[in-house]
């Protein structure tokens, strides 16, 4: 297949694009590079050292003789040049991770909310006009959010996108429908990955547009099968306190020997996935396309479930660390359960890579082979939910 893939140079795009690329497909990287200018903006870098874009293509091609294509383009900004882009190149599927996609960040300031309403929103609704107004049937998969669902403590378990419903007609009769799972976003990230879903929703009705959206957990590990068969195909790996994830976040603690960050009592439950699992859910999805005229077919792209205070014991009974307590940056439930149903995945032959020690191991053994690269003082989550929270974190750090 020829594939876009939209934010190919991203934590996840780029271990994408590469198992894509060793399948055999015709892989083209669209990026606007907002994540490299972030990292400026914010004064920090991945610990990982990250080559530029084209060298990495060039790179992969000395390996492996596969070409990767890069065209630097902006999908929010540049719609005539993306609709033209589609109408030369005909991909067969478009891969879409072209969002900003850290709560923090789009919780930091009122400047910070806007752009990620901006940047998200108008990258997927250009993307949907552009295939409908060139008349090209590519299968849209897009990378969305497990946060999409919120996280309450009924204790049901959160299914595949759908949630089934009787609706009650004024003569008593219930009619059972389907209907999107009804959806409370925890950031405003988060919220613009709900309207994605309602914007995917007109498109695949209206248009018919094939879409599948991925309703993915956290993302844990840095390495795959092909960014560790050379060391400038290494994958980004954050662990500041707005990009970096919970898991990484605990595993660069401890091997800096900071004490591990856990939010209020830690009693948060969140779905996880690795690295590894989550580019072969990619796979799958695209080997399994909805029809034309069907509904958005949705996946929840998850493993596992943990309570952030059980991964924090965990990574200090294997590392050593010490966990402390702090502020809840965040406006979230201090204690929550989670069931998912993520049948659909398993049914087409993911094999669950589960929290092993190994692979915890891995991480924090790149984390101190850089760890001369890491600023202490970004470690610190202080992107605050509201005005109250940002003055506890700010007295109690
Ligand atoms: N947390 C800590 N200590 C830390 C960092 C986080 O206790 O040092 C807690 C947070 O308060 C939260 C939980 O860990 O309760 C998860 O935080 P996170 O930063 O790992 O994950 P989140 O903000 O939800 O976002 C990440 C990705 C996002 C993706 C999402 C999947 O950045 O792109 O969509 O995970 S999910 O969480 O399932 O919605």
């Amino acid at each position: 297949m020829k594939i876009a893939i939209l934010g190919g140079d991203g934590f996840v795009g780029w271990p994408t694009t590469l198992h894509l690329s060793e399948q055999g497909h015709d892989v083209h990287i669209i990026d606007n590079l907002s994540r490299r200018w972030i990292d400026t903006e914010l004064g920090v870098q991945s610990l990982t050292p990250m080559d530029s874009i084209q060298e990495r293509c060039r790179i992969w091609h000395d390996l492996t003789g596969r070409r990767l294509h890069f065209h630097l383009l902006d999908l929010a900004r540049d719609y005539e040049r993306i609709k033209a882009w589609l109408i030369q190149h005909r991909p067969d599927a478009v891969i879409h991770f072209a969002e900003q996609r850290a709560a923090p960040y789009s919780m930091k300031s009122d400047r910070h909310k806007v752009y990620t309403v901006d940047n998200n929103v108008s990258a997927t609704h250009n993307l949907l006009a552009a295939l409908v107004e060139s008349g090209i049937d590519a299968h849209v998969v897009h990378l969305g959010t497990m946060g999409v669902y919120g996280y309450s403590s009924v204790g049901a378990t959160i299914p595949e996108g759908y949630l089934d419903v009787d609706i009650t007609r004024p003569d008593g009769e219930k009619i059972p429908q389907q209907i999107l799972y009804p959806t409370r976003p925890g950031s405003v990230y988060h919220m613009t990955k709900s309207l994605d879903q309602i914007l995917f929703q007109f498109y695949a009705q209206n248009d018919g547009l094939r879409i599948t959206d991925l309703h993915q957990g956290i993302v844990w590990g840095t390495h795959t099968d092909q960014t560790r068969r050379h060391p400038q195909l290494i994958n980004r790996f954050d662990y500041d306190g707005d990009y970096g994830t919970v898991l990484n976040r605990f595993l660069i603690q401890a091997a800096i020997d900071y004490p591990l960050t856990v939010h209020g009592t830690g009693g948060q439950t969140r779905a996880f996935i690795h690295i590894q699992d989550s580019v072969r859910c990619i796979e799958l999805a695209l080997a399994a396309p909805p029809q034309a005229g069907s509904r958005v077919e949705i996946f929840n792209q998850m493993t596992e479930t943990h309570r952030v205070r059980d991964l924090a014991d965990l990574v200090a009974k294997v590392t050593g660390a010490r966990v402390t307590h702090l502020p809840n940056p965040r406006a979230e439930a201090a204690e929550n359960d989670l069931v998912v149903d993520n049948s659909k995945f398993l049914a087409l032959g993911l094999q669950p890579t589960t929290l092993a020690e190994g692979l915890l191991g891995e991480v924090v053994d790149v984390a101190r082979k850089f760890a001369h690269r890491i600023d202490r003082s970004r470690v610190p989550a202080v992107s605050a939910w509201t005005r109250d929270l940002a003055a506890k974190v700010e007295r109690d750090p």
